[in-house]
């Protein structure tokens, strides 16, 4: 136990100690942590604190006991879900920060985030959901949190450049693994009887914040099997954001539609965002059930429609297509 606590932390230690029931415990671990100062000398503890609320929290959620509102639980909202993943420190909740409209606790004190925060990235014209994360521990992983990245649509797997990147990979990689997540691109790679889950990765070596580091960038990209799609960005200066924010949209495998009616200029500004793939047939049922039950015919514009083009509900459509629906 670190010296130099404040004496109201005793107080609530106290407390902690003879409570019986584990909302009381949360409740004083959460004061604990309020009063506890943040320094190195205090991250081992408050690391300790936050696995013990987790796992009383996940307990009192399995006994049915009071209602308890998940914060791993994060409705789905826009194409797809995208997890920041990585150790602690790396920068998860800076990047969140920097490129949606959330504004997650970024930190130098390791473990400073200990619950997920999504926000909404504006990619071209298409709103993507991205989720800060807490740091993925070798000792414990939330249980939620492992639910929560099995069924995201893609994980950013984030690197510190600066402190060992090679080895945070191969740390991430494994605990993923232990949780029986394996990266797409190893599908048929690893030997395991156990039913995994695959999820889409796309590694980011943060803190890349200028050219000077490019060569350290360059030097992993060589040392790591060349088939990882890796990215060097920088959450703090903005670097090859763009980047990452095409590659993101381009992994969620999605095309854009735009609906109009007869004589009136499409709303660009409002896409339909469906799976690449998706015909007219499912078009309609994205805008009503009449379209879908009493369509006559359809006009598309587009890049593989000439102007106007009739077409039926077989039609596959395209990124950027216009679609005028006829009842
Ligand atoms: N130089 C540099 N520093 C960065 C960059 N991104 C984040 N940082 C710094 O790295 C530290 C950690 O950032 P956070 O975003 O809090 O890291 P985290 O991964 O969310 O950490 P945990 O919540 O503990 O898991 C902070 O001091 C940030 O200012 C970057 O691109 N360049
Ligand atoms: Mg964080």
């Amino acid at each position: 136990m670190p010296t130099n606590l404040p004496p109201d932390f005793y107080e609530v230690e106290k407390r902690f100690r003879l409570a019986k029931s584990p909302a009381e415990k949360i409740a004083c671990l959460e004061e604990m942590l309020s009063i506890i100062p943040k320094h190195k000398g205090t991250d081992h503890i408050r690391a300790d604190y936050r696995r013990q609320i987790s796992k009383l929290k996940s307990s009192k959620t399995q006994k049915g006991g009071s209602i308890h509102v998940s914060a791993f639980r994060i409705d789905r909202e826009g194409p797809g879900q995208v997890v920041v993943l990585g150790t602690t420190n790396v920068g998860k909740s800076a990047l969140v920060d920097k490129l949606t409209n959330a504004s997650p606790e970024v930190s130098s004190t390791p473990y400073t985030t200990w619950k997920p925060t999504p926000g909404m990235m504006l990619v071209d014209n298409v709103q993507i959901q991205l989720i800060d994360t807490p740091p993925l521990d070798r000792e414990y992983l939330e249980p939620e949190l492992v639910d929560l990245i099995r069924r995201a649509d893609l994980i950013l797997l984030m690197l510190d450049l600066q402190t060992h990147p090679d080895q945070q990979l191969e740390t991430t990689v494994e605990i993923l693994k232990q949780n029986r997540i394996i990266p797409s691109h190893m599908e048929g790679k690893t030997d395991t009887d156990q039913y995994v889950w695959y999820v889409p990765v796309i590694v980011l070596t943060n803190k890349c914040d200028d050219e000077s580091l490019d060569e350290i960038c360059e030097i992993l990209q060589e040392l790591i099997e060349d088939e990882w799609p890796i990215i060097s960005i920088s959450a703090e200066t903005g670097r090859n954001l763009d980047q990452l924010k095409q590659s993101v949209f381009d992994s969620l495998d999605i095309l854009r539609v735009y609906s109009k009616a007869p004589d009136e200029e499409p709303n660009f500004n409002q896409p339909v965002v469906m799976k690449n793939g998706a015909t007219l047939e499912d078009f309609t049922k994205e805008i009503h059930k009449d379209f879908h039950e009493k369509l006559k015919f359809a006009k598309v514009w587009g890049s593989t429609a000439f102007d106007g083009q009739m077409v039926q509900r077989d039609y596959v459509l395209q990124d950027g297509d216009v679609v005028e629906l006829h009842l």
